[in-house]
């Protein structure tokens, strides 16, 4: 909805991602000036329509738009973010089908690496119900002792200093420097932030977080990619949970 740039840039990802992988997509690029009711309206016709299995709304919407109703309308079943109340539910209790694509596409990149979060540190900086909370909760899930920092959190450094794994998920960039880094350890970049020049800058300051790390994700060619691949997995478990007979 509107036309925020950074939004652009991503569904084009999105939809060359669903290209890429033989996934029909359909885009509905709605004007700025577009009601509530209408949005519903179109995902209430997307909930019912038996062709379609994954719906989503990409972030953010206009400021007359109220984010969570927009949430709340899509069907459970065909969402692909996992931010519907239900999927979330299903998360933290552990038995799920659709697993939030950022947090997600960490996961991953943490598995491939051939890394163990069993009884490792995690620190997640962040509390979003986008990134943060579910992060947390996926860590949690593979056995990571999980501690959630925010922007009230005393003594940051501190506890990001005692991360194994260091997920960064603040969207303040160049947030977490080299110094807060404990030697070795993982550092996942979830930050995507735009500087005035035009380039993309993490939430770590790379430069100085790359020799103290034993692992860390650049931004982009990191997290961002991975979101998207995950948002592919997502689909294609959508359509067999929803195949009809
Ligand atoms: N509903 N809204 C919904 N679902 C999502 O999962 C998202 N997110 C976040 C924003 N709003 C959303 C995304 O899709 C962030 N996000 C996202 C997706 C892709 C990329 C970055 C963020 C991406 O492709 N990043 C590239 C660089 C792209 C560029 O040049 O700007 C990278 O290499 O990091």
């Amino acid at each position: 909805m509107g036309d925020d740039p950074a939004s652009r840039v991503y569904v084009n990802n999105k939809k060359k991602a669903c290209e890429y992988c033989g996934i029909l997509s359909e885009e509905y690029a709605l004007p700025y000036e577009t009601t509530q009711e209408e949005v519903i309206d179109l995902i209430k016709t997307l909930n019912s329509r038996s062709d379609i299995s994954g719906i989503l709304c990409q972030l953010p919407v206009p400021k007359h738009i109220d984010e969570e109703a927009i949430i709340n309308a899509i069907a459970p079943n065909k969402d692909v973010d996992a931010f519907h109340p239900v999927n979330v539910g299903k998360i933290m209790v552990g038995n799920y089908d659709f697993v939030p694509c950022t947090p997600a596409g960490v996961m991953e990149l943490i598995k491939e690496s051939g890394i163990d979060v069993s009884g490792k540190e995690c620190v997640v900086v962040g509390r979003s119900n986008i990134v943060g909370k579910p992060q947390a909760m996926l860590l949690l899930h593979k056995n990571g002792t999980v501690t959630i920092c925010h922007s009230r959190t005393k003594d940051l450094s501190k506890k990001t200093k005692n991360a194994d794994i260091l997920v960064a998920a603040v969207g303040i960039p160049n947030f977490i420097k080299g110094d807060m880094i404990k030697e070795g350890a993982v550092v996942i970049d979830v930050g995507i932030n735009r500087m005035e020049d035009g380039t993309l800058c993490g939430d770590v300051e790379f430069d100085t977080a790359k020799d103290v790390a034993g692992a860390i994700t650049p931004v982009p060619g990191g997290v961002g990619p991975m979101t998207i691949a995950m948002l592919m997995k997502n689909t294609v478990k959508a359509a067999s949970v929803n195949k009809t007979k």
